[in-house]
């Protein structure tokens, strides 16, 4: 009997690792991943942000596993995929979540800073999707999910390093998507809008007078669902592209964005 609609969504019996998944948008993603079915391997780099997300996770009933490894780090991101294939088995979904931004004006970046933010949000996910695939290839699938952003598409102010790293992430999806895809893997990108999380809070900020942040008004004239995202607007397109029901989608960018990119924004 053909597996059901629904069953095509299901990812259970899968590992997935998140990284970055201690809060935000990686922890809703991985939140979703459980409800699916999947067994939770998730990591970052500060011990008290890795406990509170134990914590978090274990409020909602889900034993995820967390690691302490800085994605930047061949070493460390080799012994989490070991330590990930001992305790969980191995990975099946990867999900290149963890990313920083820094908004600083081009002329006034240096290039140590240009450097880290390339470092996180494009080297970084090279180096753990080349530490999962060996393992994806020799099993005969594996979804390998990139956390792109508008800024894989459209440039602003003070985000240049951020827009480069994204933009370069697009095209390595398209690579994985490329190279692997004989071997039944598939590699796509998720790319959220404005989302609500501790990324952004600086977007959002409250006036003194109490008004809107500018960039807060802004974002919601561009946006033709007039809200910024939550983590949790993200969970259904991520549980898509982690499962059996996108097979044959292969190098997409899914953008969750309310419309942004489609719209030339609310007349002032
Ligand atoms: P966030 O709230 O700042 O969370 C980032 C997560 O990544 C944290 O768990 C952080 O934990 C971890 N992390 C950062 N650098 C790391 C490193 N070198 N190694 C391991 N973990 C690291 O960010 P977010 O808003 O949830 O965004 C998550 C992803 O979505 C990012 O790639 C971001 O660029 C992208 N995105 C965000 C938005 C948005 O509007 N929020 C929109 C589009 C795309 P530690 O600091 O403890 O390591
Ligand atoms: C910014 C924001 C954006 C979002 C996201 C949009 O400063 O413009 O941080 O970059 O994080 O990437 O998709």
């Amino acid at each position: 009997m053909d597996m059901s609609i629904l069953e095509r969504f299901s990812l259970e019996g899968k590992v997935a690792l998140v990284t970055g998944g201690a809060y935000g948008i990686g922890f809703a993603i991985a939140e979703a991943y459980a409800m699916a079915g999947a067994k939770i391997a998730f990591n970052c780099r500060g011990q008290e942000h890795l406990d509170k997300a134990l914590a978090d996770y274990e409020a909602k009933g889900i034993q995820a596993k967390g690691y302490l490894c800085d994605v930047t780090d061949e070493e460390q991101v080799q012994e989490m995929v070991e330590s990930i294939k001992k305790e969980l088995g191995v990975i099946d979904i990867l999900v290149n979540n963890a990313g920083i931004i820094k908004r600083i004006p081009m002329t006034e970046m240096s290039a140590a800073d240009f450097r880290q933010v390339v470092d996180i949000d494009l080297n970084a996910p090279f180096i753990v999707s080349k530490a999962v695939l060996p393992d994806m290839i020799e099993k005969g699938h594996g979804k390998i999910i990139n956390v792109c952003s508008m800024m894989s598409e459209l440039g602003r102010e003070t985000v240049s390093a951020y827009a480069a790293a994204k933009g370069g992430l697009k095209m390595l999806t398209k690579n994985i998507c490329s190279e692997y895809g004989e071997y039944n893997i598939q590699c796509n990108g998720i790319g959220p809008g404005y989302i609500a999380t501790p990324q952004t809070a600086p977007l959002r900020e409250v006036q003194a007078d109490g008004s809107r942040h500018p960039f807060d008004r802004f974002i919601l004239s561009k946006t033709p669902a007039a809200r910024w995202g939550n983590p949790e607007d993200l969970m259904g397109p991520a549980v898509f592209l982690a499962s059996d029901a996108s097979d044959f989608v292969n190098g997409q960018i899914l953008y969750v964005d309310g419309g942004i990119l489609a719209y030339i924004g609310k007349q002032p």
